[in-house]
């Protein structure tokens, strides 16, 4: 059945997808660095929606660590509603819009109420060259090989951040070459993460997964959380690793699944998170760069021959895994999610009321 699906077979094919991506991103490099560099500006803005919001926090914090530049991820909505609030300086912030369609209504709108505001540049992140937003944008980075029948991203989302990884690695000065490593490792990690996925996707004990992740990883935790309740309908949540003391683990307890994407940077804090955890009778999946936690523990573990930046779609592979085989067992058609559609066109006349609004106000 699993090779009948769109989503398993995009799942698992993000080892050549990534392979192409990495192959456009390497020749695009100098002209993302030269590009940079004629801008001048002091911060970038990432936005999106769904999955691509998702994408923005990551990307915006990946950014940020690689070239110490001031940048944000923020959902392409909150540019369009409250501008003030998320644009400190148009004139010197470059806009990154992500969208796997490109054509989605609040992206679209973002880009134009950024533009209004006397923003000058906007790159475009996207899976299709000939979509309204890359005609919108002045740069486009575009993950061709990894557009996709499914609903839910997968493929998309993991290539996506491939190009988010390589323009950040360009304008840090690091060596975006690294990632040409990803397509081997990646499928090493798909071909030990299928069996213990579907072993603990299949376990009808467990009515409620965490998502905990630091840093970058933060936003993979969220995409991570979206899966799950897109796909199987499960009770998801995300939380950055030691947020999930303040309060939710209230809710941790046997019937739990805690997961855990741990970093290097912040391995011992993150993983005192999850002993607790198992304390509290959670089960615990840890993706990680370090030893196992615990012989009781299902433990993935990343490949340490990359640098931190460059091993980051490695964390969404399990991930994805994980909400298939759990869709499946609860019965459910991965390829058709309940409610939801590939895209989310709106009437942006739909708008115009609140925009009137806050011209008023303002
Ligand atoms: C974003 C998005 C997806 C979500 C849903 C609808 O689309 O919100 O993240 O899974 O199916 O679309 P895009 O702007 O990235 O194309």
């Amino acid at each position: 059945m699993a090779d009948k699906q769109h989503t398993f077979r995009e799942i698992t094919s993000q080892p050549a997808a990534w392979a192409e991506t990495v192959g456009f991103m390497m020749a695009q490099s100098a002209t993302v660095r030269d590009a940079w560099t004629s801008l001048q500006h002091t911060s970038v803005l990432f936005v999106g929606c769904g999955s691509t919001y998702y994408l923005s926090q990551t990307a915006a914090a990946l950014f940020q660590e690689l070239t110490g530049i001031p940048a944000r991820g923020v959902p392409a909505s909150e540019l369009l509603l409250f501008p003030e609030l998320v644009l400190a300086d148009p004139g010197q912030t470059l806009l990154v819009a992500i969208s796997r369609s490109g054509t989605t209504t609040e992206t679209l709108l973002a880009v134009e109420r950024f533009r209004q505001s006397g923003g000058p540049a906007v790159w475009a992140i996207t899976c299709y060259p000939h979509s309204e937003l890359a005609a919108a944008a002045d740069l486009v980075l575009v993950a061709e090989a990894a557009q996709e029948k499914s609903v839910v991203q997968t493929r998309s989302f993991s290539s996506m951040l491939v190009l988010a990884q390589g323009f950040a690695a360009a304008i840090g000065g690091e060596n975006v070459s690294l990632l040409q490593q990803l397509p081997q490792l990646g499928q090493e990690l798909l071909d030990r993460s299928l069996s213990p996925m579907e072993l603990l996707g299949r376990r009808s004990d467990l009515d409620r997964v965490f998502f905990l992740g630091s840093g970058p990883q933060y936003g993979i935790a969220n995409e991570g959380m979206l899966k799950m309740k897109e796909m199987s309908l499960s009770h998801s949540e995300a939380f950055h690793f030691l947020e999930f003391r303040h309060g939710p683990k209230s809710l941790a307890g046997k019937e739990s699944l805690v997961v855990g994407l741990l970093s290097q940077r912040a391995y011992s804090s993150e993983r005192q998170v999850l002993a607790e955890m198992m304390q509290l009778g959670a089960a615990v999946l840890e993706i990680t760069p370090g030893e196992p936690l615990d012989r009781s523990v299902q433990s993935l573990q990343l490949p340490l021959v990359l640098p931190a930046w460059a091993r980051l779609p490695l964390y969404l592979l399990p991930l994805q895994l994980l909400a298939y085989y759990r869709t499946i067992s609860r019965q459910l058609d991965p390829d058709n999610p309940r409610n939801l559609g590939a895209i989310v066109t709106l009437d942006p006349a739909g708008f115009t009321a609140d925009f009137k609004q806050r011209d008023t106000i303002h």
